[in-house]
């Protein structure tokens, strides 16, 4: 009999109060709009949450109660990033343009250190590539083999049908530099999102942030964020070895000393990977100016 009159409230769609599972995808001050079942609740917190100091970020699973439009609870995270507040990233999609802005070794390594260290997958994507001559593209090929022999994907902006296989069935954050092309590939991904795009100024071959706040959209199965990039904070509670392991081609080189730190130690494997070209140069440098804390 219960049962029965629920489902009658349901269907002429009379609220029960009852809460609800959803996902938070987008934050504007403290309106959260909440996606559960194909609609957007837009949603306050409850007092209790700044009393207990719980900040709700993009990509967060929440109850909420329909009637009054409350968050009630976050429910346990899978991860979190800082800088942008988002959660429960399955992958990050690290838009690396070659070209305007210019590619960079160390920032690329920098946004792989950081999935590793979120547990989080990394998916190269490579923009721009058009804006290389032949010459400049053959130069560039033995590097993005090296990162894909190492267990990264590398795909191209233009590989939509390869990049919407694997976004589906993830939550996949899209992060990299200003003016990389990341908002331009989400619009080739979903024309109706519309993104705003920016221009490239000349003088510093460099965008300028055109996209300012995180949000969530559904792509098929999968849910992807924009983001206006990650910052070096991210890394602040991070220890020495947690870097180390983040460098996932390391351990092919076991080392004599087992904690060998690969830096001043005389007789050291990946120093010897190194020099042997087996492990890039640049990985390693990436490795030295992170321990060092230098961003
Ligand atoms: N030639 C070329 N231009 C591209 C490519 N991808 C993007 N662009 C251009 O690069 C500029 C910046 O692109 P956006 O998509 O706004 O870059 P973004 O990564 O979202 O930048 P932010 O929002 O500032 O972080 C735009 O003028 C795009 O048209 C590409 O593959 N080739
Ligand atoms: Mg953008
Ligand atoms: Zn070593």
């Amino acid at each position: 009999m219960v049962v029965v009159i629920l489902l009658q409230h349901q269907i002429r769609g009379v609220n029960l109060g009852m809460n609800m599972i959803g996902t938070i995808i987008k934050i504007n001050c403290d309106i959260h709009n909440v996606l559960c079942d194909n609609k957007i609740y837009s949603c306050k917190c409850r007092g209790i949450f700044r009393h207990k100091h719980i900040v709700p970020l993009v990509g967060d699973t929440v109850e909420i109660n329909e009637k009054d439009c409350m968050i009630e609870k976050v429910l346990p995270r899978r991860n979190e990033f800082l800088r942008p507040p988002v959660s429960n990233i399955d992958q990050g999609i690290l838009i690396t343009s070659l070209k305007s802005p210019n590619f960079s070794f160390f920032l690329l390594d920098k946004l792989l250190i950081l999935m590793e260290l979120h547990h989080c997958q990394s998916i190269i994507c490579i923009t721009k590539v058009d804006l290389l001559n032949k010459l400049e593209q053959e130069k560039i090929k033995p590097y993005l083999e090296y990162y894909q022999k190492i267990g990264y994907p590398v795909v191209f902006n233009t590989d939509i049908f390869q990049i919407k296989k694997i976004l589906n069935h993830k939550t996949s954050v899209f992060t990299g530099q200003t003016g990389a092309g990341k908002s331009t590939l989400l619009n080739r991904l979903n024309p109706d999102w519309n993104l705003k795009v920016g221009e490239i100024s000349l003088s510093l071959g460099r965008g300028k942030h055109t996209t300012r706040m995180t949000e969530l959209f559904l792509l098929d199965d999968g849910k992807v964020l924009d983001t206006p990039g990650f910052s070096a904070l991210e890394f602040q509670e991070y220890s020495d070895e947690q870097i180390r392991e983040a460098f996932i081609e390391f351990e092919n080189y076991p080392c004599p000393f087992k904690d060998c730190s690969h830096t001043n130690e005389g007789e050291c494997a990946v120093k010897a990977a190194v020099e042997d070209k087996k492990i890039l140069e640049s990985r390693y440098q990436s490795y030295l100016k992170l321990l060092e804390r230098r961003f």
